[in-house]
């Protein structure tokens, strides 16, 4: 089978792809968007976006390969029956997801923001030290990075609670599935993290009522998406003090507006998207891999149930 793609997406990224792609599958042709000379031969788009009018340009679009481990972007549901929808499956988002979270959960739990305000005021000013066992960490999303980030925090001695669609199973962390689950996980929660992709059920799902039933002074870390998070709800909750603080690296706008009030709150510590970033080299890999798959006729890495969304 000979396909044909189209690239859309940052210069040096693409380069590397192409190069990749024709070192092992030379008989592959590669355009790089806007310039596509021949629409109709497209079998495949790599991006992170489709074109608003790509059903009519690319008449036979038969696959989507997303550069992200998130396909929310892509409208996964409208996507005509007959385009799969395969999303980017790297090891090194998860051991990259790892890091942050566990930056987070340490800054978080050793009060290092609370040191960094006292600091700033050359306040010396010691607090109780709580080990690790005594802080419960609750993921919201226990699929690639939800449970591989659980794994890594029970490891290191943390108390650990997942929170899934279906019933999973792992090894020292306390998992419950469904609505009612999260009832008896939030009471009981020091830190929660929220590893969930963007549907109709997860948009705004961190809301006053599902913040307001943690403990006083627990936290936010969100990683999944921002539409995920009601930003005044969480506003509040900071004000009051009920909540500590929040830890945000996903936003319902991004790049996060100048003037938006999470900058400058001092209880919200922002990153711009960056806890797990694709990398060039490795995800290259991955392309071929399952570039070659299909090519097979295999069953692809990644491959999304656009129904379901993620
Ligand atoms: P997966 O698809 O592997 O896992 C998703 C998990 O969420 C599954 O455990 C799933 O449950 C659970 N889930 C989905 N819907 C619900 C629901 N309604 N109620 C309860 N649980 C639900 O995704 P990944 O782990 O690979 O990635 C998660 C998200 O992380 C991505 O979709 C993306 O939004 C975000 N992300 C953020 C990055 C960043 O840099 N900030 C980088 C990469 C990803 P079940 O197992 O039962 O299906
Ligand atoms: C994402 C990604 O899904 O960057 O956020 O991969």
């Amino acid at each position: 089978m000979s396909l044909t793609l189209v690239y859309k997406g940052p210069a040096e990224r693409g380069k590397c792809w192409q190069q990749a792609v024709a070192d092992t599958l030379p008989e592959i042709r590669w355009f790089t968007w806007p310039d596509v000379p021949d629409p109709q031969a497209v079998d495949a788009f790599i991006t992170w976006t489709l074109p608003k009018d790509y059903q009519t340009q690319f008449p036979n679009l038969k696959a989507i390969f997303c550069v992200g481990a998130g396909v929310d972007q892509l409208a996964p549901a409208s996507l005509s029956p007959g385009i799969r929808l395969v999303r980017m499956l790297d090891p090194s988002i998860a051991t990259q997801m790892q890091s942050y979270v566990l930056s987070a959960v340490m800054m978080i739990h050793r009060e290092q923001f609370r040191y960094l305000r006292q600091a700033a005021q050359s306040l010396w000013q010691p607090h109780p030290v709580k080990l690790p066992h005594e802080c419960t960490v609750t993921i919201l999303g226990l699929g690639t990075l939800g449970s591989s980030v659980a794994l890594m925090l029970q490891q290191l001695g943390f108390s650990v609670q997942g929170w899934s669609r279906s019933p999973k199973t792992i090894d020292g962390v306390s998992t419950t599935h469904g609505r009612e689950g999260l009832n008896t996980l939030l009471p009981n929660t020091d830190i929660l993290i929220s590893l969930l992709p963007l549907t109709d059920d997860t948009k705004g799902i961190l809301d006053y009522d599902l913040m307001s039933r943690l403990p006083k002074d627990a936290a936010l870390v969100n990683v999944g998406r921002g539409e995920q998070l009601v930003n005044n709800d969480l506003l509040q909750l900071l004000d009051s003090g009920r909540l500590s603080q929040a830890v945000l690296d996903v936003f319902d706008q991004e790049p996060l507006p100048t003037d938006h009030p999470f900058w400058a709150h001092p209880n919200v510590h922002v990153t711009p998207h960056i806890a797990s970033v694709t990398r060039n080299d490795t995800a290259a890999l991955r392309l071929v891999e399952n570039l070659k798959l299909w090519i097979q006729n295999e069953p692809m890495v990644g491959e999304v149930n656009k129904g379901r969304g993620y």
